[in-house]
């Protein structure tokens, strides 16, 4: 069977390459950007005005994957009414960011562009040679020599003010005169985003390619679900992504901390009960009453009294949450949402436990989450059969294999629960039980 390309889908005066006109640079053209970003940008986008380019940051897989089939690609739509595939045309570039740095920094200085966005995930937030926030530095500085036109950088990743969160890091890092004009002229709104994302596996490939037609290397599948809120606060021209959907507001935060409290939370706490359990998938760990429970107990008593003052409904939310979880047609798996633990625990579950403390509440379920986190850690270091894919593996196992009592010593991984968390004798108390009934 041919390979997915311009000539195949016969729409060959497509430019495709160095040359072609691009509006936006992402950053971690992955999975989810793919299903996300670019499918919003599609949508808004009928002329192709706002042409991608995609970066990679860590591997050069997908640019590999892309580059022959001309920047194109499909998402597989999986639902529990069945399958839909759309082409995307969007993508109009892809460059390898650890080899081709100058040509990544001249993409970001060039006026035409007026918004970076980012999916470098929780790890990509941090500085050190060839990481994501060296690279999107190094094409500030040569936009601000070329000219300094204002743009917008956009974080797209599940961090609680992640605008922010990039912006203290970009104006901390840069030179003095960088960060002088980036703190004028480069805005950093904060965004929530959400679409299940599951890895693509060969049986997508194939369902793919007899639907398609073609063979497509770069497919992606995502449930039917998206969303994405939008903090206006842009320094240039954007994409109207209103059009497909996207709700631009004032303020992000209530959106951002409902959803990483309820979804994200819920998601994690039965990755990692379910992997434990013996689930592959989400799917199947969800329909378990048991676990099911849990993460409802987790969103009705834990973080919906957190988000009261919020003011946007919870339990509603919570449910079509866990109805998304259940969905049979996406085989995501447990322990792809169980990875990189120590970083995603912060947002998804610590903030619940802080804030239910300082309300004098025990946030058991929260905790739970804790515990089977915990769990997981030390089955992951010492069967072996799960695996602990996580920037602090090192530490992790340490903090497994040393002399301690397990809870004392992953408690101790100031990084993950700083100097509050262990000082706290009620919830100390509680992770211990909780411990044990995970065991069990
Ligand atoms: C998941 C998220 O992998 C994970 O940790 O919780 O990727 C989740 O699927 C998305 O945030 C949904 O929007």
């Amino acid at each position: 069977m041919k390979r997915l390309s311009a000539d195949a889908l016969g729409i060959s005066e497509r430019p495709f390459g160095p040359g072609a006109p691009v509006g936006l640079v992402h950053l971690g053209i992955g999975a989810f950007h793919r299903a996300h970003q670019a499918v919003y940008t599609q949508l808004a986008d009928p002329s192709g005005e706002w042409g991608i380019c995609g970066v990679t940051l860590r591997s050069a897989t997908v640019v590999n994957q892309l580059r022959p089939q001309d920047g194109l690609y499909s998402v597989l739509e999986r639902g529990p009414q069945g399958d839909r595939l759309d082409v995307i045309t969007q993508v109009r570039d892809v460059i390898d960011g650890s080899s081709e740095t100058a040509r990544l920094s001249a993409r970001i200085a060039d006026p035409a562009v007026q918004v970076v966005t980012l999916t470098i995930t929780e790890k990509g937030y941090r500085t050190g040679p060839g990481g994501a926030i060296d690279r999107l530095i190094a094409g500030l500085t040569a936009r601000y020599r070329g000219g300094g036109s204002p743009i917008t950088v956009l974080s797209c990743d599940n961090l609680n003010g992640n605008g922010e969160v990039l912006r203290d890091l970009i104006l901390a890092n840069s030179s003095g005169e960088v960060a002088a004009w980036a703190a004028e002229n480069v805005r950093f709104p904060c965004s929530m985003v959400d679409r299940i994302v599951p890895a693509t596996t060969d049986a997508d490939r194939a369902e793919a390619a007899g639907l398609l037609g073609a063979e497509d290397a770069a497919l992606v599948v995502a449930e039917p679900f998206r969303q994405w809120v939008i903090q206006d606060d842009f320094a240039a021209a954007r994409p109207a992504w209103e059009k497909a959907g996207a709700e631009l507001v004032a303020d992000v935060a209530p959106y951002e901390r409902r959803k990483l409290r309820v979804l994200n939370g819920s998601h994690s706490l039965i990755a990692y009960l379910g992997a434990l359990s013996g689930y592959t998938t989400i799917a199947q760990a969800a329909s378990d009453d048991r676990l099911a429970e849990a993460a409802w107990h987790l969103i009705e008593d834990d973080v919906a009294p957190t988000l009261a003052e919020d003011g946007l409904e919870v339990l509603d939310y919570g449910r079509t949450v866990l109805e998304r979880f259940r969905n049979p047609a996406l085989p995501h798996r447990t322990t792809q949402v169980a990875m990189d633990g120590s970083l995603k625990l912060g947002p998804r579950l610590l903030g619940t436990i802080r804030d239910a403390r300082a309300a004098g509440r025990l946030p058991e379920s929260a905790i739970l989450g804790v515990a089977a986190w915990m769990t997981y850690v030390q089955a992951a270091v010492t069967e072996g059969e799960l695996p602990l894919d996580d920037p602090n593996a090192d530490r992790l196992r340490a903090a497994v294999t040393g002399p301690g009592h397990l809870m004392d010593a992953l408690l101790a991984v100031e990084p993950v629960f700083g100097p509050d968390l262990p000082e706290d004798q009620e919830f100390r108390q509680c992770l211990s039980e909780k411990l044990t009934e995970v065991a069990r």
